[in-house]
């Protein structure tokens, strides 16, 4: 949108005039973050309701995608950004003597997920505005986001994240169109006059779910989508109606916290109770506007696709199933023909933990009427693929089995597309996981790479790198990230590659005064720095990231006359605070850093940064500094990463297994440009098959690798003697589950190959720059169009190469 320097400080000043009642001089910058993002919605209003008008005018297929999290980030600059307002924006504030930095930073960051599947959520909302979807999220508006980590002495303290103290501009609460939950009671299907059959309820715990409503805003394109989160409210008092202070509790913890496991799943009944509330809710407001436009459900899956994240919404399917049968009279094949029609499912992990089943007797209790229809769907299953794939086929696939109701074979089941989100992934998903699922239904899986954005990712986090892409490329890869492609002719262009450094040198600069502010070390900003965030998992393995550092602790102290580049080991991860051995490497890696740190022998040659409260807006921080990107999981486990992805962006090079979507980031950059090593995923599955991986026999065979293990029990780390024992026992007495031993000694021969590369930054440069070129095919503008072409068959802005 058009607007001059002049409106917009006019615009700003009688805002805050409105909202304070005082001048500017007397505001905080929370204050003046607050009415910015009042303008922003002013300036994008119309829009919003424009493109809702738009949608329904054409009665254009909506997207609606369910997840449990939502990691949007700060909004304030994506927005300004997406609008063509940022540099405008920041001109006009600075006239008033304003620091744009410093206002965006007194947004709170709403940490409403925990990791990688979150983020991709917020990143395919981010996409589908910007090309145009009808694409629309559905998820929970948690009181409490993912708790504020912090280290005391060492160990990881978990805080409330109370993100909405100041309340939330960018949300619009709509109570108008709220619905009702039900929980509980009993049900029983009564005979109607007409010989159909209603479902009636007694006793029910009804839940009010109220939507608040986030405009998406698309990037320069006038369309604004909308990011849909439900509150679990009292439902509004009938006349004889009394809550006692137990159920008002009961219903308020609904949508009260985030569950703090990343690909773990606790199985707790509260859980159970935020799974089926957003996905009641938000399916009901779908056939809700759906019924007002159309005569009866026919149309229904022309006009509405629904994606599952993960399993977490899989109660889309009966939930559905419930209302066509029981509201709308259809029969039970037309509902299920709709039904799976409708839905779509994405697997994001194959690791056995994350995958969630629950209780039949919890199930039944929680949601009577839902697990009727899960039986149904159970019998009908059973009865039709037992002829064809004989029974013990269908008992290890069918919904119900073992006391459970198995949410992936569900979900499965109920769907017409099941993805894995990485080529390995799928793979392993047909091969593994799912592997007898897919017998039944071949032509129902297929892949989808994960991506990012690279708006937020690059064009916002790095601008220094945005801007010198420009002076030489031009700014069409702003809009088709693709374009960074033709970077890759000046690979050998050395003016360039020194500009690289020189912009890399900048980003480091800034996240120095960071690490110096938070933690108070000082660091080189000519040092190597060798980043891992992510969330602390012991498939991730952190712990070998570690040896490197102690490997490179002893060698300077054995050889301080040996000289290698100076590096930084930088560190962001949270541990679910019920996983104890992830918070045992926290302490760990704290215990180093200090005694690192602190050792006039190491001095500036060595450093290690565990930046405390990793989260999106850190990440933006983090991330552009980077020169190596650790991705580092036992292959198979990662089902793809997508930090991976924003590092390569940003010119880092991967330090990879070949794992996830490290693959294809090693195939895309070229593998001269990466280092990769460690056992292949078909090497990790035939240690599994032989059951011959034995650690010790790695322990025993390197006299270094040995010393290294001896430094967790033999106080060369201080302050770890409880600790230290445990890891030390989870490799050698409980053989290494993540063969981190077994892939000691090529990761290290790759970090030293790193040690001796970076020196020459001529040739640094050209892999990093080989990256940056190749990283436009991690577009989540790409993955949303395969998305919408392949899966939930809607229009998207064609997007050219
Ligand atoms: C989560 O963040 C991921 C998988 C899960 O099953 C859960 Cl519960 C949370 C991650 C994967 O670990 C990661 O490899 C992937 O990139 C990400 O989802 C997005 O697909």
């Amino acid at each position: 949108m058009k607007l001059t320097l002049a409106q917009f400080k006019r615009d700003f000043l009688a805002e805050i005039k409105t909202l304070y009642a005082t001048d500017l001089s007397d505001t905080s910058s929370l204050g003046q973050f607050i009415a910015l993002g009042h303008l922003v919605r002013r300036y994008n209003g119309s829009h919003w309701q424009d493109t809702a008008e738009r949608y329904r005018k054409h009665d254009q297929k909506q997207v609606y995608y369910f997840s449990i999290e939502f990691l949007p980030g700060r909004l304030l600059s994506s927005n300004l950004l997406n609008l063509g307002l940022l540099d405008t924006v920041r001109q006009g504030l600075s006239e008033l003597g304003l620091d744009f930095k410093t206002i965006s930073a007194a947004e709170p960051d709403p940490g409403l997920g925990n990791g990688g599947l979150g983020r991709l959520a917020a990143c395919y909302m981010d996409s589908m505005a910007s090309l145009g979807i009808a694409g629309n999220g559905n998820g929970i508006r948690y009181r409490y986001g993912l708790f504020k980590q912090v280290f005391m002495d060492g160990y990881q303290v978990e805080l409330p994240d109370d993100w909405l103290r100041n309340g939330n501009v960018w949300e619009v609460r709509r109570e108008n169109k709220a619905c009702l939950v039900r929980f509980g009671g009993n049900v029983w299907m009564a005979p109607q006059p007409d010989g159909s059959l209603k479902a009636m309820y007694e006793h029910t715990d009804d839940v009010l779910a109220v939507p608040y409503d986030i405009g998406m805003i698309g990037y320069q394109n006038d369309v604004t989508n909308t990011l849909r989160l439900w509150s679990a409210e009292l439902p509004p008092s009938a006349d004889n109606s009394y809550y006692s202070q137990a159920q008002r509790d009961r219903i308020d913890d609904i949508t009260k916290v985030l569950y703090p496991d990343d690909s773990n799943s606790e199985g707790q009944a509260l859980r159970l109770r935020q799974e089926y509330f957003f996905s009641s809710a938000g399916v009901q407001s779908i056939l809700r506007h759906f019924g007002l436009r159309h005569q009866g459900m026919k149309e229904l899956a022309k006009k509405v696709a629904i994606h599952i994240n993960d399993t977490h919404p899989t109660l889309v399917i009966p939930e559905m199933m419930r209302i066509l049968l029981d509201d709308h009279h259809c029969s039970w094949e037309v509902a299920w023909e709709l039904t799976t029609k409708v839905m779509s499912y994405t697997n994001h992990t194959i690791m056995q933990e994350a995958l969630e089943t629950w209780p039949i007797d919890m199930f039944k209790g929680l949601l009577p009427r839902i697990y009727q229809i899960v039986v149904e769907i159970d019998r009908r299953y059973r009865a039709a693929k037992t002829p064809v794939f004989g029974e013990d086929l269908v008992n290890r696939t069918a919904p119900l089995g073992n006391g459970q109701v198995r949410m992936a074979f569900l979900a499965v089941i109920g769907s017409h597309s099941v993805n894995g989100v990485a080529p390995l992934h799928t793979e392993l998903l047909k091969a593994d996981v799912l592997r007898d699922l897919y017998q039944v239904y071949p032509e129902r899986f297929n892949n989808k790479t994960n991506g990012i954005t690279m708006r937020r990712w690059v064009q916002l986090a790095n601008e220094p790198l945005s801007t010198l892409i420009d002076s030489k490329i031009g700014p069409t890869w702003r809009q088709q990230p693709n374009q960074l492609k033709t970077l890759a002719a000046y690979q050998n262009d050395a003016k360039f590659l020194k500009q690289l450094t020189a912009v890399k040198t900048e980003n480091k600069v800034a996240l120095a005064a960071y690490i110096k502010s938070e933690l108070g070390i000082d660091v080189r900003t000519d040092a190597i720095f060798d980043v891992q965030i992510k969330r602390l998992h012991a498939y991730k393995r952190q712990l070998l990231h570690v040896f490197e550092i102690i490997r490179e602790y002893l060698a300077i102290k054995d050889h301080p006359e040996t000289v290698e580049p100076a590096r930084v080991h930088v560190f962001g991860a949270k541990a679910a605070p019920s996983y104890h051995y992830a918070k045992s490497i926290i302490k760990l890696i704290n215990a180093l850093a200090d005694l690192v740190n602190h050792d006039p022998k190491v001095g500036d040659r060595l450093k290690v940064a565990f930046i405390p409260n990793y989260g999106v807006s850190l990440g933006e921080l983090i991330i552009p500094a980077a020169d190596v990107s650790e991705q580092i999981s036992t292959a198979s486990k990662e089902a793809s990463g997508t930090s991976n992805m924003k590092l390569m962006a940003n010119g880092a090079v991967s330090l990879a297994t070949l794992d996830g979507a490290n693959i294809d980031i090693i195939e895309a950059a070229g593998e001269g440009n990466e280092y990769s090593f460690g056992l292949t995923a078909k090497a990790v599955y035939g240690y599994y098959e032989r059951g011959d991986y034995h650690a010790a026999d790695f322990y025993n065979a390197d006299p270094e690798l040995k010393r290294i293990l001896e430094t967790l029990v033999d106080g060369t780390i201080p302050g770890i003697s409880t600790e230290g024992r445990e890891i030390y026992d989870s490799l050698l007495r409980y053989n290494d589950e993540y063969f981190v031993l077994a892939d000691y000694e090529s990761y290290v021969q790759q970090q030293q190959q790193i040690s001796e590369d970076f020196q020459d930054q001529q040739l640094w440069q050209h892999k990093a720059l080989a990256n940056i070129a190749a990283a436009g095919i991690f577009s989540a503008d790409l993955a949303v169009a395969r998305y919408s072409e392949d899966i939930w068959q809607v229009p998207h802005a064609k997007l050219l190469n």
